[in-house]
Parts: structure tokens; sequence; C-alpha cells
């Protein structure tokens, strides 16, 4: 019988709301600890997200926003690589201080799935330490070696909605796409999963509702915990709580 295999987890806006209280912070912190009068407030960030990757976003505001821009040292790319390395320093800052909790459900199904025996995979654009300090901070040390494959940030050459990601730990689950599940909430992330041919279920939040997720398999507003059930969107039907069965039974529908 064809069972579900693994769980491929995005990372920003699907494990956390890591967008509008993390990086969007931290950038703007390295933006003025470098002189920079840059701000990007949640409107502005909700269109530049549409670009991944921070560098890559950064690239695109200048050549957006800031076409006179000229760095202080002449080359773009060294520069670029800096500020994010210094954005990414106050990005774990702020998950030290607990800025950015997991949303509803993740624990609750990572741990299920784990005592279940399910196989799990990150597949995201952002850098590896990111990854690690946030699940260090929000479930403990251990919970990073409960991912057999951490596909983060540069190890491919193109970023979401590229296809790469999903590829690249695919390959080293050596699974078939059609025998896992991603968890994605954005549609640069559904066009990289279902690009790549994963079956995709969508944690919609506040930067992504008006996302265009053709292709998914369903989209809820999160994952849902007794009390507080997860919702089918757009019409807001009641599903109860997404547990390992639900996705499943979402999965083998498909
Ligand atoms: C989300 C992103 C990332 C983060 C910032 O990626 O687009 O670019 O906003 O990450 P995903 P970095 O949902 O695939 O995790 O600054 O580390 O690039
Ligand atoms: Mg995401």
């Amino acid at each position: 019988m064809n069972r579900l295999q693994a769980l491929l987890f995005d990372v920003d806006g699907t494990l956390a709301d890591t967008e509008g209280q993390g990086h969007r912070v931290a950038f703007n912190r390295a933006f003025r600890e470098a002189g920079l009068d840059w701000n990007w407030d949640e409107a502005l960030y909700r269109e530049l997200l549409a670009v991944t990757g921070g560098k890559e976003r950064m690239r695109h505001y200048i050549e957006r926003y800031r076409p006179d821009f000229t760095p202080p040292t002449g080359d773009l790319d060294p520069f670029l690589a800096e500020l994010h390395r210094r954005k990414n320093a106050h990005y774990a800052d702020l998950l030290a201080q607990g800025e950015v909790p997991l949303r509803p459900g993740i624990e609750r199904l990572l741990r299920e799935a784990r005592e279940a025996g399910m196989r799990l995979a990150i597949a995201t654009t952002t850098s590896p330490e990111n990854v690690t300090h946030l699940l260090e901070n929000t479930l403990g040390a251990e919970a990073v070696d409960w991912f057999e494959i951490i596909g983060a940030g540069d190890v491919v050459p193109a970023k979401k909605p590229a296809p790469d990601i999903y590829h690249y730990v695919l390959e080293r689950l050596g699974l078939l796409p059609e025998a896992t599940l991603a968890l994605e909430d954005s549609a640069n992330g559904v066009r990289a999963a279902v690009g790549a041919g994963v079956p995709t279920l969508v944690t919609a939040n506040d930067f992504t509702l008006d996302d265009d997720f053709s292709g998914a398999l369903a989209v809820v507003d999160q994952l849902g915990e007794p009390g507080r059930p997860a919702r089918r969107l757009p019409e807001g039907t009641p599903l109860g709580v997404l547990d390992l069965a639900a996705l499943e039974a979402l999965w083998a529908g498909r």
C-alpha cells in the first residue's frame, strides 16, 4: 500500500511567523547600523517578499527604490554579503529573545510525526544558521537532529520559486516527490514544491493570504490545536486539528 514517506517543511512563515517581527526587524536594524536611511515597513515588506532570499531582496530593493545608491566599498556583492551577515546576527538576537514563536500546531505535528517514525526534512531559502537558531530557540537544541536533511539557502543556485531546493532534498532523502508532502505558506513556496512534483499543503499567514496558491492540495489558516481548529481557506470551514492521519488522508486523496 502507498504510504506517505516524509514531510518536507518550509521554514519562514510555515514553521514560524518569522517575517514580520523577525527578518523584517533584523533588516531594519542592520540598515540603521550601517548608516542607511532605509526602512522596510510592513506594507513595503509584503511587496518585497515577492523576492526570496535576503541578499536577493536587498538587491531588488536597491534596483527598484534606490537606483542611485552606490555602496561605500564600491562593489555591491561584498557590501550586501556583509549587510546580510549583520542582519542575520540581529535575527539570531530576536530569536534568542523569544520574539518569534512557532505557528499553531507545528510542535504538536512534529512530535507526533517523530513518534510515528515519519521522515522529516526542511526545504527553505533562508540561511542554514537561521534554521538552526529558530529550532534551538523554540524546540531545543536536539530538534535540529529531528530533520534528516536541512536544505537551506545558497546550497542550490536558484532559490524558490525555482524547484531546486526540493530536488536537492528529495535526492538526498532518496524519495520520489509523490511519496512526500510539503508544507508551505507562500506562492513562491508552492511554485517551488509543485514545480518539483511535491503535493503541497499551504498554511497561509497575514503576509501571504492574497497569494496565488494554484496547484496546492489545500489551503488552511494554520494546522490547528485543540480548541482552535484549522480552517480551510477561503471559505473558513473548520477542519479540526490537522494531525498526521489528516495529512495522510489529504495526501492520499490527491
Ligand atoms: C523565506 C524568504 C527568506 C527570508 C529571509 O524563505 O524569502 O528570504 O525572508 O531569509 P522560506 P535570508 O519561506 O523558503 O523559508 O535573509 O536568510 O535569506
Ligand atoms: Mg515560507
